[in-house]
């Protein structure tokens, strides 16, 4: 294990490997495997690659060797924020067999959360694309580097400016001594509800089970094709069992650089996917566009999703049109996947959230109290289990709290079990808006909206949205002169916040309402929002709509 990092008790760690789930192999071994037993097949196919196993195994050796010449070290971590593209996963199982840690990032993230992303972690490297979306990363990584001694490397995708190009990395291919299958091989990013986002430890061996349990769950095989749209570095299409769980399969990963229809259904038919996975809005939107497309997307014999709530009219709406099978997945990056079955009746594939993929997972439905809830009523969702974290990387304090002393993760989910053991997600506890499958922590915003000097006070709830599910909305008390809500944000944005966090409304208020004991209460201010805000109406300027 990585210092930081809570291990599973050795009762648990023993049973787990007796049962066969942690296998012993780590995530760089079996894609040396896949290499040896499918060396001719395609492995991964971007906008300008498509790689056999074989090809794609050398290149990432040949990557190996450059990082250590580089001399990034087993256990420096190494904070990834790459598109996607094959470049990303080179540099992932590179780092992998190096026994190097990825720190997953979003390529929508800015300098607030990258900074803190690579100080926290203190890592010694940060790789970019130069640039995307028409966003420059070697800006940011300026900024970053200025800003945490500890980075002593950026490695630029591209065109590298005063940084290391990823492509002066390219070696022939070394061999490294690799890390163990209990060790740390990535770090996940949670959604969060505290201030800070927090790190997630997974393990070689945990998530290697994670990915080969949810690839039987999906019947995955050298006959699958899995396509990204999602972007990458989250834990959904890459293990879900996503790119991972196709690759150890011996199957093919289509990496689509968007995910807008234009791009997505044109892929689907000339590389004969199988299978993908989307957010609820996004099936919308790709669920509209198919109808009219004219293209022919028989091969697709699987739609995953998962993220946020799945309306059941949209659920409906998703087999007859793409003739393929609606899988739902609840799942989280602290681990627990729950998954419909394929051939589960419609019932439970249209109006539940699955069930666990390991029969060890362990789950528990409680009260405030942690008291079990009686049968098929809501309450907090706790999990514990082969793959699930038994704790935030370094993060002490937190863990006491998200986690009950038995070890069980707080999911921060309202759920209800259903008389044949499936959940259904009915709500959530955690202080966080679900942005059409983007978390958004809402303590975060609220502390870069505090920081403005005619803030007083700062609350930021959802509010209900047709097509993303939620959306955010800012309830500010301002302290003098009250500003506009361009001003803020403006100011939020300058911060350096990922413009999905960025409020989408703006309230200025007199006051918050309190509860008995003086806190802020979000739940009226959730009521007041329903009943008087038609959540049609946006204060947001034009602008900021168009940022995202
Ligand atoms: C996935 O992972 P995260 O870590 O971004 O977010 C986890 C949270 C859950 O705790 C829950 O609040 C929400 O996202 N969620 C859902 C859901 N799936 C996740 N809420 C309602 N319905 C669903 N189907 O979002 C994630 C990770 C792996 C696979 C799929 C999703």
């Amino acid at each position: 294990m990585l210092f930081g990092c809570t291990a599973w008790p050795a009762e648990f760690a023993a049973r787990y490997r007796q049962a066969g789930y942690w296998s012993g192999q780590t995530l760089g071994d079996m894609l040396r495997e896949r290499a040896v037993t499918v060396t001719e097949r395609i492995a991964v196919v971007d906008d300008e690659h498509r790689l056999s196993y074989g090809e794609f195994d050398a290149r990432v050796d040949g990557l190996v060797a450059g990082f250590r010449e580089l001399g990034v070290l087993p256990r420096d971590r190494v904070v990834v924020q790459l598109p996607n593209i094959a470049a990303f996963l080179e540099v992932l199982f590179a780092l992998f067999r190096l026994g190097a840690v990825p720190v997953l990032a979003l390529p929508s993230h800015r300098s607030s959360e990258i900074r803190y992303f690579c100080e926290h972690s203190a890592a010694s490297a940060y790789v970019i694309a130069d640039t995307d979306l028409g966003f420059d990363y070697r800006t940011l990584a300026a900024e970053v580097t200025a800003a945490v001694p500890s980075l002593r490397h950026v490695i630029v995708c591209g065109e590298p400016d005063r940084f290391t190009a990823l492509e002066e990395l390219r070696r022939p291919p070394g061999t490294a001594p690799g890390p163990a299958p209990g060790d740390v091989a990535l770090l996940l990013l949670s959604g969060g509800s505290t201030g800070l986002p927090k790190l997630i430890p997974r393990t070689h061996d945990d998530y290697l089970y994670n990915v080969r349990a949810s690839a039987q769950v999906c019947r995955l095989g050298p006959h699958s094709t899995y396509l990204a749209a999602l972007p990458v570095a989250h834990n959904f299409p890459l293990s879900s069992p996503g790119i991972l769980g196709t690759l150890d399969a011996g199957g093919k990963v289509v990496l689509a650089r968007r995910p807008a229809p234009d791009t997505v259904l044109p892929l689907i038919h000339a590389e004969q996917v199988t299978i993908t996975a989307a957010v609820p809005p996004l099936a919308g939107v790709w669920l509209g566009a198919a109808a009219a497309s004219g293209h022919d997307l028989s091969s697709l014999k699987i739609l995953q999703v998962g993220g946020a709530t799945l309306s059941t009219s949209l659920a409906q709406r998703i087999e007859p049109t793409f003739g393929c099978t609606l899988q739902q997945v609840f799942g989280m990056a602290e681990g627990l996947l729950c998954y419909t079955r394929l051939d589960d009746p419609d019932e439970l594939r249209l109006a539940t959230q699955g069930r666990p993929v390991s029969p060890d997972d362990e789950i528990r439905i409680v009260d405030d109290a942690d008291q079990p809830v009686a049968p098929g009523t809501p309450g907090h969702l706790l999990a514990r289990g082969p793959y699930t974290i038994r704790g935030y990387y370094k993060a002490e304090q937190h863990n006491v709290t998200a986690f009950t002393t038995d070890g069980f993760y707080r999911t921060g989910d309202i759920v209800r079990l259903t008389p044949e053991g499936y959940l259904v997600v009915e709500g959530r506890a955690k202080d966080q808006i679900n942005r059409g499958g983007d978390k958004i922590p809402a303590q975060e915003v609220e502390n870069h909206l505090l920081a403005h000097p005619a803030v007083a006070e700062a609350a930021v709830v959802a509010i209900p949205d047709e097509y993303l599910g939620e959306r955010s909305c800012a309830f500010i008390v301002p302290r003098g002169p009250a500003p506009t809500p361009a001003e803020l944000l403006r100011f939020v944005r300058q911060r350096g916040l990922a413009a999905f966090k960025v409020p989408d409304r703006v309230e200025i208020v007199e006051a918050l309402p309190k509860t008995g004991v003086g806190k802020v209460s979000k739940n009226d201010l959730r009521a007041a929002v329903r009943q008087d805000i038609p959540t049609d109406t946006q204060n947001a300027s034009p602008q900021h709509q168009d940022a995202r």
